[in-house]
């Protein structure tokens, strides 16, 4: 997997606790580079003007946005985990 993988999260959200569980069981933490959207207000600027809304969980993917939890473990579990 050689896409840059940036996770916009929130810890207190329960579909950001969702994608960093599947993350945490598919062994990729380490692939996936987390900005926490309340800590670093850079981060929360560029995912409502890139993403378009200020939604979490989103995984930019070479910098395209991917909302809704489910799609985004979805895309974990079929593309990143078997990459290698
Ligand atoms: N269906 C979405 C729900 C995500 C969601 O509601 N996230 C909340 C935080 S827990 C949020 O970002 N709310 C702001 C908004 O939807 O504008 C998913 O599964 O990812």
């Amino acid at each position: 997997m050689n896409k840059q993988l940036d996770l916009y999260y929130f810890p207190s959200c329960p579909y950001c606790r969702r994608v960093l569980s599947a993350m945490e069981r598919l062994g990729i933490n380490d692939k996936i580079t987390l900005y926490n959207i309340h800590q670093d207000r850079d981060a929360d600027q560029r995912l409502v003007s890139v993403g378009g809304k200020r939604q979490v969980p989103c995984l930019f993917i070479d910098g395209k946005p991917l909302y809704e939890s489910a799609d985004i473990v979805a895309y974990l579990e079929d593309t990143v985990a078997h990459a290698g």
